[in-house]
C-alpha cells in the first residue's frame, strides 16, 4: 500500500512537470550588438560578443537577471557588428565566423557556417523552457557528434548518452559511474565530422547535462533555478573554442616552478620527527621532491590556523630545517572552524560577521572533522579579506603551500551532507540562498585564499590546491580529482578525468599517485607514478589507514624504478614549465587528448568516441604524445599515432604517423613520443627546484623539414615576468637535403640566466628505420666548431660530438642572449 502510494506521488510529482516552451515572436529590436526578441512576456537576448561567441540569455518573466556567476570576469566586444536582416519568419544575424537564425514561430534559434550549414539548433519541438525557477533548453543532438569537457567527470571521455549533474560533492572512492563529483564546470565541445563548437551554460544552481540518456536525438541542459545563460563558441577547432572561452572565464596565473616538482602527502605526516624522516628519506635515497603536505593531524583538535603543540612543538623551526633540505611545506585547511568560543578564528570570524547564516539570522553550525562548526561566507569580500589575514599566522612561519579541502562544502550532517539549500550568502550584497552559492563556494574559498597570499607575499606566486571549484576556478587553483582508489580501474579513469578537466579551462590537474584508498602493488604504483610525470600536479597521497606509499616503499627494484621516473620529471621540467607558460598565456593546456589535437582525423575521432580508458593515449604540448601502461602486467604498449612523423623518445625510433605501432614497455618506463619538428628543452637531474643553476640546458630537436617553436624562462618564483623580467627565445630549425640549420633568436626579456652552457642535441635524420647521415661538420655564425671527444665533452665548452649508438650530433656552446645560428652538415 505504501509502495503504491509513493509510485503514485513520483509519478504525480513527474506529471507536473510543466515545461512552457518559449513561444512566437511578437517583436524584434536590435540594439548596437544584441537584438532583442520578444515573447509575450517572456524576453530572449542575444549578444555578439565576437565574431565567433554568440551569448544567449532567456528571461520568462521579461526581466534578466543582472548577475549570474563569478565565472565571467572579461568582456568582450566584437570588432565588426554584427549584420542583422529580417526576412518573413526569421532573423538573421551573422556575425563574422558564423551566423544565428532565430525562427520566429515558435522562437528556435538555430548557429550555423557562413556557407548555410546548421552546427547546432533547438529542437523544433522543446526549445528553450521553464517550469517555475527552473529552466532548461532542448537541442538536436546528430547522430556523428560526440561531447568533451564537462569538467571533472569520471567515466569515458566522450560525455555522449549520459546524463550529469553539477553539483560540488564530496564521494569518497567514487566509482567510474559516479556523478556529480567535486567540481563542477558546465561547459562542454561537440565535435562532428572535425567541426568543433562549444557550450558554456553560466548557471551555478544545480545543473544538469543530459547528453542523449533520456532520448537518442536530443541533448538538453538547464538547473534548478537561475537564468537560462550560455555562450556559443563557434570553433571550428577546439583550440578556438578554449581559447575563447578563457578569454572570458581567465586563465591560470604562471604557477611558482617548484610546484611542478613532485609531492608528497599522505592523511597524516605526524608529529614532527615523522615529518623530518620523510624529508630525510627523499635526500637520503636522491629521490627528487619539492613539497611535502600536512594533512588535519597538524592542527590542535582540527582547528584551522593553529598548531597542535605536541606533536609540532616548534613549526617554524622544522618548516625553516625542511627549507634547508629543499622543501616547501603546504598546509590542508578546511573551510569549517571549530564553534568553540575560546578559539581565535571563531571569535574573530563570530564578531566580523564573516560565517554563512540561517534564514532566522543565527549561524549556520554544520559538523565535521572539529565538531560542531560555522562556515566562512566566501561570497563576501570582506569574509574573503578576514581569511586571507588569517593565513598570516602560517605564511609568517614559512607555509608555502595552501591546500583546500572539503569546499564542496562538505558536511557530515544527513542527508543533505552539504550546507542546507535555505542557508544565506551574503553574494556580494544580494543575500541569496545556498541553492545558488554552492558550486562557487569552493571557487570562492580558493579565491580568498590566493588573493589573501598575493597580499602577505607579495613577490612570490602562491600555489593553492583544491577539491571543489566552478568554471574560473584556474584563476586561483590547482586542482585534485579527490579519493580515488588504489586499483587499476582508478588509474585508467584518471587519465580521460583528468583530460576532460584539463580542456574545461583547468589546466593544473593531476590525481592522487598511488590512489588514495587502499593499497597498491608495487607495479600499480611505478605506473601511476610514470603516469604523473605527465599529469600538471604530480601528488603521491594516501588515507589514513593505507600502508605507506613513498616511493621507496615497494622494495629495491621499485625504488630504484620510482627515482628514475621522478628524475625524468625534474630532466622535463624546463619543458613542462613551457607547457604550463602556454597554458597561462593562451588557455591551451598541456594535457589534451588526441581529439582535441586531431579533431579532423576520422580514426582518432572514432577511437576517442568509444575507447576504453586503458587504451587512452594523450597529448602533452603540441609535441609530446603519452602511451602510459594502465593495465597490470603488460609490457609492451599499442597505440594509434596520428598524422605526422613520431620519434619514440626511447629508443629514437622513427615512426610514420597514421598507423598502428606496439612499443617496448618494460617496467621501468612509460612509453612516450616526440612530434617531428618538436624541440624539447630539459635540465640535469636535480633533487628539488633551483638546487642548482641549470646548466646545461639542453635542447632536444627531432628533426623536420621546417618548424618554428618558442623557449620561455623567467626566476619561476616572482612576478617579475610581468615587467619582462623573462627570457624567450625563437628556435627555428630547417632541414635541406645534408644541411639542417637552427636559429636561436636573440632573447626577449630582461631576465638573466646565470651564465652557462647549452647542449644542442640533434636527433639524427633517418629513413627505412637507419640513420641516413652523420654530421661531418657544425658550423656557429661564420665559425667552424671544433669536434671534441665523446669523452671531453663534459670538460669542454665549445664543441661537438656524435653519440654512436644512437647517432644524435651534440652540439655544446656558451648560451647566450645574441641569436645564436648552427648549421649542421650530414655525410651520406
Ligand atoms: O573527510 O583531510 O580528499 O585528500 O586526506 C576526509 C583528510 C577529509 C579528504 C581529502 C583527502 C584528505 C582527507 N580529507
Amino acid at each position: 500500500m505504501r509502495r503504491i502510494l509513493l509510485l503514485l506521488l513520483v509519478s504525480c510529482s513527474f506529471l507536473s512537470a510543466q515545461w512552457k516552451s518559449i513561444g512566437n515572436v511578437d517583436s524584434v529590436s536590435v540594439e548596437g550588438n544584441s537584438v532583442l526578441l520578444i515573447s509575450g512576456t517572456s524576453q530572449v537576448l542575444i549578444q555578439v560578443l565576437a565574431e565567433d561567441v554568440v551569448r544567449v540569455r532567456l528571461a520568462p518573466s521579461g526581466s534578466f537577471r543582472e548577475h549570474t556567476t563569478p565565472a565571467v570576469v572579461n568582456t568582450m566586444s566584437p570588432a565588426q557588428p554584427p549584420k542583422v536582416t529580417q526576412a518573413e519568419g526569421l532573423v538573421e544575424i551573422r556575425t563574422g565566423k558564423g551566423m544565428v537564425v532565430a525562427k520566429k514561430n515558435p522562437l528556435r534559434l538555430q548557429f550555423l557556417e557562413n556557407d548555410g550549414t546548421v552546427i547546432n539548433e533547438d529542437d523544433p519541438s522543446k526549445g528553450m523552457a521553464w517550469d517555475g525557477p527552473e529552466i532548461r533548453i532542448w537541442k538536436i543532438m546528430p547522430f556523428e557528434e560526440q561531447y568533451f569537457g564537462f569538467g571533472e567527470k569520471a567515466g569515458r571521455l566522450n560525455k555522449k548518452w549520459t546524463h550529469m549533474t553539477m553539483w560540488n560533492s564530496d564521494i569518497p572512492a567514487y566509482r567510474a559511474d559516479t556523478d556529480p563529483l567535486y567540481e563542477s564546470i558546465p561547459f562542454f565541445y561537440a565535435i562532428r565530422d572535425g567541426r568543433t563548437h562549444g557550450i558554456f551554460f553560466d548557471n551555478s544552481y544545480r545543473s544538469s547535462f543530459d547528453m542523449g540518456k533520456a532520448s537518442g536525438h536530443l541533448y538538453s541542459f538547464g538547473a534548478a533555478g537561475g537564468e537560462l545563460n550560455y555562450y556559443f563558441f563557434f570553433g571550428p577547432t577546439p583550440g578556438s573554442v578554449l581559447k575563447r572561452f578563457t578569454e572570458l572565464i581567465g586563465t591560470m596565473p604562471l604557477p611558482p616552478m617548484w610546484s611542478l616538482g613532485y609531492q608528497q602527502c599522505r592523511w597524516s605526516y605526524y608529529p614532527e620527527s615523522r615529518v623530518r624522516e620523510i624529508a630525510d628519506n627523499f635526500r637520503k635515497r636522491s629521490i627528487p621532491a619539492d613539497v611535502l603536505y600536512l594533512d588535519i593531524h597538524y592542527m590542535d583538535g582540527y582547528r584551522i590556523f593553529t598548531w597542535d603543540n605536541e606533536r609540532f612543538p616548534d613549526p617554524r623551526k622544522l618548516i625553516h630545517d625542511l627549507g634547508v633540505q629543499g622543501f616547501k611545506v603546504a598546509v590542508i585547511l578546511d573551510p569549517g572552524i571549530k564553534e568553540d568560543p575560546d578559539y581565535h578564528a571563531y571569535q574573530s570570524g563570530l564578531s566580523g560577521d564573516h560565517f554563512l547564516k540561517n534564514p532566522d539570522g543565527t549561524v549556520y553550525i554544520g559538523n565535521v572533522w572539529p565538531g560542531p562548526c560555522a562556515f566562512p561566507d566566501f561570497s563576501s569580500a570582506a569574509a574573503r579579506t578576514w581569511w586571507g589575514d588569517q593565513l598570516k599566522l602560517l605564511s609568517d612561519i614559512g607555509i608555502r603551500g595552501w591546500w583546500n579541502d572539503m569546499n564542496e562544502p562538505a558536511v557530515f550532517n544527513e542527508p543533505a551532507k552539504t550546507v542546507p539549500l535555505e542557508v544565506l550568502h551574503h553574494d556580494e550584497g544580494r543575500l541569496t540562498p545556498h541553492e545558488k552559492n554552492h558550486n562557487l563556494y569552493g571557487m570562492r574559498m580558493t579565491q580568498a585564499t590566493y588573493e589573501g597570499v598575493r597580499k602577505l607575499l607579495p613577490d612570490e606566486r602562491p600555489f593553492v590546491l583544491t577539491r571543489a571549484s566552478f568554471a574560473g576556478g584556474q584563476r586561483y587553483s590547482a586542482a585534485w580529482t579527490g579519493d580515488n582508489i588504489a586499483s587499476w580501474e582508478h588509474l585508467q579513469m584518471s587519465v580521460p578525468m583528468c583530460l576532460n578537466l584539463s580542456i574545461s579551462g583547468q589546466p593544473f590537474v593531476g590525481p592522487d599517485i598511488g590512489g588514495f584508498f587502499g593499497n597498491p602493488s608495487g607495479e600499480l604504483f611505478a605506473r601511476w607514478l610514470q603516469l604523473g610525470v605527465f599529469m600538471p600536479l604530480m601528488r603521491g597521497h594516501s588515507v589514513i589507514d593505507a600502508t605507506n606509499k613513498e616511493p621507496w616503499e615497494y622494495g629495491k627494484e621499485f625504488e630504484r624504478i620510482n627515482r628514475q621516473t621522478i628524475e625524468l620529471r625534474y630532466r622535463l621540467l624546463p619543458h613542462i614549465y613551457n607547457q604550463m607558460w602556454i597554458a597561462a598565456e593562451t588557455g591551451i593546456p598541456p594535457l589534451r587528448p588526441l581529439i582535441f589535437q586531431y579533431p579532423g582525423d576520422p580514426e582518432i575521432a572514432a577511437r576517442e568516441a568509444s575507447v576504453q580508458n586503458a587504451a587512452m593515449e594523450f597529448m602533452f604540448g603540441e609535441d609530446i604524445l603519452v602511451a602510459p601502461v594502465l593495465w597490470q602486467g603488460d609490457k609492451t604498449r599499442s597505440l594509434r599515432l596520428p598524422d605526422g612523423v613520431w620519434y619514440d623518445y626511447w629508443s629514437g625510433i622513427r615512426y610514420e604517423g597514421n598507423q598502428n605501432v606496439t612499443v617496448p614497455a618494460p617496467l621501468d618506463r612509460i612509453p612516450f613520443f616526440v612530434k617531428a619538428g618538436g624541440v624539447i628543452p630539459t635540465q640535469p637531474v636535480m633533487q628539488y627546484f633551483a638546487e642548482k643553476a641549470v646548466d646545461p640546458l639542453t635542447f632536444t630537436i627531432y628533426p623536420a623539414e621546417r618548424s618554428i617553436k618558442t623557449y620561455y624562462e623567467d626566476d619561476g618564483v616572482s612576478f617579475g615576468y610581468q615587467e619582462g623580467q623573462f627570457r624567450r627565445k625563437t628556435i627555428r630549425q630547417d632541414m635541406t637535403g645534408a644541411i639542417q640549420s637552427l636559429v636561436f633568436s636573440e632573447a626577449e626579456g630582461s631576465y638573466e640566466p646565470a651564465a652557462r652552457s647549452m647542449i644542442v642535441r640533434l636527433v639524427a635524420p633517418q629513413a627505412e628505420g637507419k640513420i641516413v647521415g652523420r654530421a661531418s661538420a657544425v658550423m656557429v655564425g661564420s665559425e667552424k666548431l671544433p669536434r671534441v671527444q665523446p669523452s671531453r665533452a663534459e670538460a669542454a665548452v665549445r664543441g661537438w660530438w656524435v653519440d654512436e649508438v644512437s647517432g644524435t650530433t651534440n652540439v655544446k656552446l656558451p648560451d647566450l642572449k645574441e641569436e645564436i645560428r648552427i648549421v649542421v652538415e650530414y655525410a651520406k
